[in-house]
């Protein structure tokens, strides 16, 4: 559907001026549109959720509203108090004063506001960007803290649960008959597979802690990446948790190991020379530094046992879902070329390797926070 028509449907004041794709997700499509009147200009968020990935679009708009709803009025009622003005996206209702749109092709859309003057950067800008994406993630954490997690409905039951990942990947060499040829096919695919093995064990540690009771279900973002991560352009400071479909109860080490994983890679997810792939030190201590400073109360001793651990481990997790996803055709990633999912489980892998080697010393920044 012309996406200019597609606005219509939706509840924003004045004349649409302009619509353009934004962002670079890899799951939904994203489009910026600015509206004006004589007055004033309004920017607004379309999005086509992927239906393939969200099945249930209701469940994610249900959440968002228990989220919003939860979060907005204790962003006001507390704004005097805080250093910066936090924000969170609110939902554009439907002129049938619905949460989204099903287009004539059973697409669903829906229409968010855009978080006002902040840019959100898809690497790291140094280590004071870094320190905002840390306070950005402690706050969100502190935020949902009181959040019933029973409001919520898990919008991607297993999302973060590491080994599963691990049997879907096994599925797919079972099941997929072009797997085994994919795999076969380069040098590349059959070291991701040995990489694999290697860490078969390590896979289980969060869900282990958390069956073991040593760990406990929180609200969690699922996808807190440096580019979900808004930064204020006046005060370079961070303002705004994005991309909000994936919040649900889980470990928000999965978070904390996810933000640090995108953060303190310079290379980002895209990159085909490996060697420019290296988990970056400084970044990591500003990054839990920012973090501590609104963790540092609802941090447990055994959670912060586990820091380093979500760390190497939500890299691997990415790196396996990459590769299974190659495996499997591409399913699920959006691509542009047909390695591409290879090449991303290729850096993540590399990623991984390179936080195992500095374990001694992350370990030793996050003991001193
Ligand atoms: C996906 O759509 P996007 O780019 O925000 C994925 C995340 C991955 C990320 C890696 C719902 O997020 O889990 O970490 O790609 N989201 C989903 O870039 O699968
Ligand atoms: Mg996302």
């Amino acid at each position: 559907m012309e996406l200019s028509l597609l606005m219509n449907e939706f509840d924003v004041a004045g004349r649409l001026v302009t619509i353009n794709p934004t962002g670079n997700g890899n799951v939904n499509d994203t489009f910026l549109a600015i509206f004006r009147n004589t007055f004033a200009e309004e920017q607004v968020i379309l999005q086509r959720i992927n239906r393939n990935v969200f099945p249930e679009p209701a469940a994610i708009m249900h959440n968002l509203r228990q989220l919003t709803a939860h979060v907005h009025p204790r962003l006001e009622a507390e704004g005097h108090e805080a250093d910066r003005v936090w924000q969170m996206p609110r939902i554009v209702p439907t002129l049938a004063n619905k949460d989204f749109f099903i287009d004539d092709e059973g697409e669903v859309w829906r229409v968010i506001t855009k978080i006002a003057s902040a840019t959100a950067f898809d690497e790291a800008q140094g280590t004071e960007h870094a320190a905002e994406c840390g306070a950005v993630l402690g706050h969100f954490h502190w935020l949902v803290s009181d959040l019933d997690t029973h409001t919520v409905i898990d919008p991607l039951p297993g999302f973060h649960v590491t080994p599963g990942y691990l049997a879907k990947y096994d599925d797919t060499l079972k099941d997929e008959p072009l797997a085994e040829k994919r795999m076969n096919a380069s040098m590349e695919a059959r070291r991701m597979a040995m990489f694999i093995e290697e860490r078969r064990g390590f896979a289980s540690t969060l869900q282990n802690a958390l069956e073991a009771g040593e760990l406990k279900l929180r609200m969690m973002h699922g996808d807190p990446k440096v580019n979900n991560i808004m930064i204020d352009d006046y005060t370079g400071k961070g303002t705004a948790m994005i991309d909000l479909d994936t919040v649900a109860p889980g470990l928000i080490h999965y978070d904390f190991g996810d933000a640090l994983r995108s953060i303190c890679n310079h290379a980002g997810e895209e990159e085909p020379n490996l060697s420019k792939v290296v988990f970056d030190l400084d970044l990591c201590e500003a990054f839990c530094k920012g973090y501590m400073e609104h963790a540092r109360n609802f941090l447990t001793d055994a959670d912060r046992k586990y820091l380093y651990d979500s760390i190497r481990l939500i890299t691997f997790e990415l790196g396996l879902r990459f590769f299974q996803d190659y495996l499997a055709g591409s399913v699920y990633f959006k691509i542009r070329h047909p390695e591409q999912n290879l090449n991303r489980a290729r850096v993540q892998f590399r990623l991984c390797e390179s936080i195992e080697s500095r374990e001694r010393m992350i370990r030793g920044l996050l003991a001193k926070l």
